[in-house]
């Protein structure tokens, strides 16, 4: 093939859940997230790969849209693309509309939507493994006269599933009927008949998915097993992780110690590398299992289709609280992460009810808070079973999401009563079919987390911790010194000068010095913490090193506590910020969130640690 013949370009274009970046990430190797709801791509994608015949294509995975009269500001880059609107980008050689062969009354309509455009088309009919199984036949070449256009079966999950696309861009395709025409035949009739005419569909295609809602969405019965499912989540973080935590710590330790010992005549150098980055980083690093089980659990509810249920379930309480179900799959992403979590509100159509999704979103606890939160319980909490069913670690790091949970509520209700504009809209949301999780999906996804978690230590972690070890070890203590060196260092009186404002609520100057690289990025207030200590024990103990003791020993209950409550709260993540003014479009919001997250985090911390003091 002449390699200066320009790609073709592709969109994959169709409603939101048919698989259009199943077919993306087989088409092109990628590994782009696929999950089972609504609204899961929210940007447009670019890949690139070639057919079997050598020809090279330039792909684009779109976000789903209902419909080409776009709601949300998703939507409206499908639309822009689809149109050649699109700034930067020239309208699509051929759009490959896909199309969920489970629901065609519904996607159906879209791609004779999409046909009015009169580009060239070619259809695939995706989750042919699915229609196959329920019975669902289709006649492709009625179909493909219909909507003038040929149309392929895919299976976008399984190997070789794209073969007969492939295939398809090898070959020559119609041109597009230039009749566009824009008859105003509803498209609702044309679907119907369509319908009649090329699909055969068995009475009863979602009796399982039936079944199993009446249980799901019960009223008392759905909220219950939400909940179960919810706190099983916790306890596993803590029970399932602990052996491995282990194993982890010991290697870190282990190997410290080794290269520790390699450095030996190098005072300075040994010190940066087992005070700073072994201390610091390997104490980091430690989290990753519990990470691990938290994404593992995410992946396969978001696999399941049991998500939309959820929000479903949930909608009239977050409606009393000012926002909607809608808001639920981006607050629950928030979970792992804010910025995706506010990145998916997009999908929101309502602006408001956006901007309050993305205000609160931060107040969600992100997995960058697990190895904080864990952190401080397993020092001060007693690894203890309540009723013999239940561990009391467990319960508490529930309490602590719930409070995150809780607040985000609060904070919805006071935006909804500022608010002039005080019009509401109904839920309306597609209930996916029900599915097993794919295990190589679940697993790409924890590799891929645990590579981001991977290149964070490595990244920005490192890098702050290197600095604070700088800032912890010079300017040297003066001659006859009494105390440990760091309290002389920069960073030991930047600390003891921060004691002025964050005494009241506990914090000795240790946790002051780690709050300011902690501002960053949350997990390195563990890494600073665990620097500091290493560098003020006054031996050269391994024990003495290992941060979760150190604290145990030093702090009073009152004041762990008291920086749990700080975590739930303060804003501590720079990207985050970066996310909010992007999406948003203004240093406002920014203000406003940073203003009221630290408000509330020293408010929190307070009366914690007053009350905590006072009680004990
Ligand atoms: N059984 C089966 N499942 C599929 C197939 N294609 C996609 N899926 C699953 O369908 C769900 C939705 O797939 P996605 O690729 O995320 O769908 P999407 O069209 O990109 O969705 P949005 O980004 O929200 O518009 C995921 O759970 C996939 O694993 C298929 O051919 N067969
Ligand atoms: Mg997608």
């Amino acid at each position: 093939m002449n390699a200066a013949a320009p790609a073709l370009h592709v969109a994959l274009v169709g409603n939101p859940n048919c698989g259009k970046t199943a077919l993306f990430n087989r088409l092109t190797g990628g590994r782009q997230k696929v999950a089972n709801y609504a609204g899961v791509t929210v940007e447009r994608k670019e890949g690139r790969f070639e057919t079997p015949a050598g020809r090279s294509v330039r792909v684009l995975d779109l976000p789903g849209a209902y419909s080409l009269d776009a709601a949300s500001p998703d939507e409206v880059i499908t639309r822009d693309i689809c149109a050649g609107r699109y700034a930067g980008e020239a309208p699509p050689d051929l759009i490959v509309c896909v199309l969920d062969a489970t629901n065609l009354r519904l996607h159906l309509r879209f791609a004779l939507e999409l046909k009015r455009l009169g580009r060239p088309m070619v259809i695939a009919l995706n989750m042919m493994d699915v229609a196959k199984k329920r019975g669902i036949r289709i006649d492709a070449e009625k179909l493909s006269a219909a909507l003038g256009a040929p149309v392929v079966e895919t299976v976008a999950v399984q190997n070789g599933g794209a073969a007969a696309l492939l295939a398809q861009l090898d070959g020559a395709w119609p041109n597009a009927s230039a009749t566009t025409t824009n008859d105003d035949t509803d498209l609702h009739a044309q679907v119907r008949a369509l319908l009649a005419d090329a699909v055969t569909m068995p009475r009863a295609t979602s009796a399982v998915d039936d079944a199993i809602d009446a249980v799901v969405l019960h009223r008392a019965g759905g909220l219950a097993i939400l909940a179960a499912v919810m706190f099983l989540i916790f306890q596993a973080v803590f029970t399932w992780a602990a052996p491995l935590q282990d194993a982890v710590t010991d290697g870190v330790a282990a190997a410290g110690e080794w290269v520790g010992g390699l450095l030996a005549s190098m005072p300075l150098l040994q010190s940066l590398v087992t005070d700073g980055i072994f201390a610091g980083l390997g104490t980091v690093l430690t989290f990753l299992p519990q990470i691990l089980i938290l994404f593992l659990f995410i992946l396969i509810l978001e696999e399941s289709g049991y998500l939309p249920r959820a929000a479903f379930l949930l909608d009239t309480l977050m409606f009393r609280a000012g926002l909607t179900g809608r808001s639920f799959i981006p607050l629950l992403s928030s979970f792992a992460c804010a910025i995706p979590g506010i990145m998916a509100t997009r999908s929101i159509a309502d602006p408001r009810d956006r901007l309050t999704t993305i205000l609160v979103a931060p107040l969600m606890t992100c997995s960058a808070r697990l190895p904080i939160y864990t952190l401080l319980i397993a020092a001060f909490i007693p690894r203890r079973d309540v009723f013999g069913l239940f561990n009391l670690q467990g319960i508490v790091l529930f309490v602590l999401y719930f409070a995150g949970i809780a607040s985000a509520l609060a904070v919805a209700w006071v935006i909804k009563r500022l608010r002039r504009d005080k019009s509401e809209h109904m839920l309306i949301m597609e209930l996916p079919s029900y599915r097993l999780p794919n295990p190589r999906s679940v697993l790409v996804g924890l590799w891929e987390r645990a590579v981001i978690f991977v290149r964070r230590v490595g990244g920005i972690l490192l890098a702050l911790t290197v600095l604070l070890w700088f800032l912890s070890s010079f300017p040297a203590p003066p001659e006859g010194a009494t105390q440990p060196p760091i309290d002389y260092s920069f960073a030991g009186r930047i600390g003891h000068w921060m004691t002025h404002v964050f005494a009241p609520i506990g914090f000795n100057w240790q946790i002051c010095v780690a709050l300011i690289p902690g501002l960053a990025a949350r997990e390195v207030a563990v890494s600073s913490l665990a620097t500091v200590y290493a560098l003020s024990a006054a031996n050269d103990d391994a024990a003495a090193t290992l941060l979760g003791p150190a604290i145990a020993a030093q702090w009073s209950l009152a004041t762990a506590l008291s920086l749990l409550a700080w975590y739930v709260f303060a804003p501590q993540c720079m990207s985050t910020l970066a996310v909010i003014r992007r999406e948003t479009n203004s240093w406002r919001n920014v203000w406003i969130a940073t203003g009221y997250l630290f408000g509330l985090a020293y408010l929190a911390s307070f009366v914690t640690y007053q009350v905590a003091r006072a009680l004990s």
